[in-house]
């Protein structure tokens, strides 16, 4: 499927996220626990590579618990923290401040030393769109002030948010590369929300969808949609799906674009269950 990417503002955010490294102490990258592999872009990991760097699985409570406990192992080493987070509940949210000042411990103590009283961490919060950047940044400073949307692109240009436990944050717009060699990385960034819809055809995703979740996850589709038996093709499963969802038009025709948008949301929202689209490698 082809998606036709104009990275645009994108461009500029990469050169703004070189600069803006200078500012801060560490890094959170944050990316979908449902895709951590293809969420992680590859231009932040060059870009961060020398900041101590927290990584959040962020909307865990989408996901299945074992996969994501596997990206945990995966993920960290002695200069990453990796942390399942639910930034909507803020579950999780707590063992953020340990884990970046393990992480800082040597630069604290070396402040500590030159007789610095009050520590002040800075931190950068990087990720493609949509992964819940704002989400979180507000949850660790119990107040709303980050926007945030159900869609790509609501943050548009950086912004410094304080917390009372001696973090500030950099709010940053979702960067994401240009290019998408790997298909598989597109429909996973696609199927979760992370490019934008009005880009893509979204029956065509609708119809990978079904067809990825009917290999690996088809209980949760015949039980979303009640169905017995799920289709021999995944359009079969689409239609069957279509039908008990009414999206039928006069003359009994299908129609693919409702019953797209019904899929994807439910996907999106959790509704067809917890799911994991990647494993380790
Ligand atoms: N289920 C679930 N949804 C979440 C979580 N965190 C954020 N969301 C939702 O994901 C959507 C995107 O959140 P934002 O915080 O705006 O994402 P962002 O990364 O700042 O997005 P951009 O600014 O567009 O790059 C919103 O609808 C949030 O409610 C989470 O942990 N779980
Ligand atoms: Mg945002």
């Amino acid at each position: 499927m082809a998606i036709n990417w104009f990275p645009g503002h994108m461009v500029k955010t990469k050169r703004e996220i070189k600069e803006n490294l200078k500012l801060v102490d560490a890094v959170i990258e944050i990316r979908d626990a449902r895709i951590p592999k293809a969420s992680a872009n590859p231009d932040i990991d060059a870009l961060c590579k020398d900041k101590p760097r927290v990584i959040i699985l962020n909307k865990s409570d989408l996901t299945d618990t074992a996969s994501t406990r596997k990206w945990i192992d995966y993920l960290s080493n002695e200069n990453v923290k990796t942390i399942a987070l639910n930034s909507l509940k803020g579950d999780g949210i707590r063992s953020i401040k340990p884990a970046l000042d393990e992480l800082l411990k040597e630069k604290h103590e070396r402040q500590r030393r030159k007789g610095l009283v009050k520590i002040i961490t800075r931190v950068m919060v990087v990720g493609i769109p949509n992964v819940g950047k704002s989400t979180f940044i507000n949850k660790m400073a119990k107040n709303n002030i980050a926007k945030t949307g159900d869609r790509p692109g609501v943050t548009k240009s950086k912004q410094w948010i304080k917390t009372s436990i001696g973090i500030e944050l950099m709010d940053t717009p979702g960067v994401l590369w240009p290019k998408f060699e790997d298909e598989d990385v597109a429909l996973n960034l696609a199927f979760t929300g992370a490019i934008k819809d009005e880009i893509m055809d979204i029956e065509e995703l609708a119809l990978k969808l079904v067809e990825r979740l009917q290999v690996h996850y088809p209980e949760n589709l015949k039980t979303r949609y009640k169905i017995e038996n799920l289709g021999e093709t995944p359009l079969e499963t689409l239609d069957l799906i279509a039908k008990k969802r009414g999206c039928i038009v006069s003359g009994g025709e299908i129609n693919y674009n409702r019953i797209a948008v019904i899929l994807l949301d439910e996907f999106r929202g959790g509704k067809i269950g917890n799911i994991t689209l990647e494993i380790p490698d």
